[in-house]
């Protein structure tokens, strides 16, 4: 009877294990910069922290308002211009806060289908390269939210 006993609980050890270990991205700080409505795109920043235990990639990002949404970063060339390059993912270490912030990185809302004004909050979601999008409320706003 003993014998039987530790089987099933090796079972439930088992299926404890196989269960997939959920990586936990948080946002804050998100906001979307108000453009002029006639504007076909627009910049998002957020700070993703991920408290999982491991590292996460985030490919993508989507919402409502805009046909197609992509990681760009940003960086001043020697002659003070700026230019602006696609990522196909970022990754977040594990325990780790990535910020996208103006002047870096940041979400490019593109082909948007209306322009939210200045107070209205848009859902915007990123896509992981493991799991399901985390989704965020991101203000409408002339600058960054003020720190918490
Ligand atoms: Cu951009």
């Amino acid at each position: 009877m003993q014998k039987v006993f530790s089987k099933v609980a090796m079972i439930g050890v088992a299926m404890v294990l196989a269960a997939p270990v959920q990586a936990e991205l948080v946002l804050s700080q998100a906001w979307l910069r108000a453009v002029p409505p006639v504007s076909p795109t627009m910049a998002g920043y957020v700070t993703v922290t991920n408290t999982g235990p491991d590292a996460v990639a985030v490919t993508g990002a989507h919402t409502a308002i805009a046909g197609h949404v992509m990681l760009h970063d940003m960086s001043m060339q020697e002659d003070g211009t700026r230019r602006m390059r696609h990522l196909g993912k970022v990754e977040i270490p594990a325990g780790a806060s990535v910020s996208f912030a103006p002047g870096g990185m940041h979400l490019m809302l593109m082909h948007l289908s209306r322009v939210p004004a200045a107070g209205e909050s848009v859902q915007v979601c990123l896509e992981q390269a493991d799991g399901e999008p985390v989704c965020g409320d991101f203000p409408v706003s002339g600058s960054a939210p003020s720190e918490p």
